[in-house]
């Protein structure tokens, strides 16, 4: 006994079904898709930094410094970058300072003024390359002062990948 009801009960029924059956496949193709892969970061595009460095004491505010050292102790640069390092020698000494490995130094820096002189390189090796006064300790001359080996610091030149 199919009356009109019950023949618009099974249409109904039969549409629900096939609406059931597509989402089921959607939702399966959905999660067949290969995963999209991670997009590669961009590789920065090499850039001329400009960096300022201060050569300076530390201890006995007012007297006279209980030890020197390189403001800041390190530099981080991507390898590519053209660097411009400003270097300015804020003591009472005589101090000059090289990147060993990089073949990088400035002239001597005369204390008391506030010398300074403006180094300009490519980054162009990765690594760690230490950079410290090349002029001993000399009091006659008031070149730089005893604790000249404790002046050191590190330039950092990493890949432009960020490893
Ligand atoms: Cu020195």
């Amino acid at each position: 006994m199919d009356g009109p009801r019950s023949v618009l009960r099974s249409v109904w029924a039969g549409a629900a079904l096939i609406i059931a059956l597509v989402a089921i496949a959607l939702s399966l193709l959905t999660l067949a898709a290969p995963p999209t892969p991670a997009r590669p970061l961009a590789t920065p595009v090499p850039v001329t930094i400009d960096l300022s460095m201060l050569i300076t004491g530390r201890g006995a505010i007012g007297g006279p410094a209980l030890e020197h050292l390189f403001n800041p102790e390190m530099l981080v640069v991507r390898r590519g970058d053209t660097v411009r390092l400003r270097v300015t020698n804020g003591t009472h000494f005589r101090h000059g300072i090289e990147i060993v490995g990089y073949g990088v130094r400035t002239g001597a820096l005369t204390g008391g003024t506030q010398s300074s002189e403006l180094l300009t390189f490519t980054a162009d090796k990765p690594g760690i390359f230490e950079y410290r006064c090349y002029l001993p300790y000399d009091p006659a001359t008031s070149t730089c002062a005893p604790d000249h080996d404790k002046m050191v610091g590190h330039l950092v030149v990493v890949e432009p990948g960020g490893r």
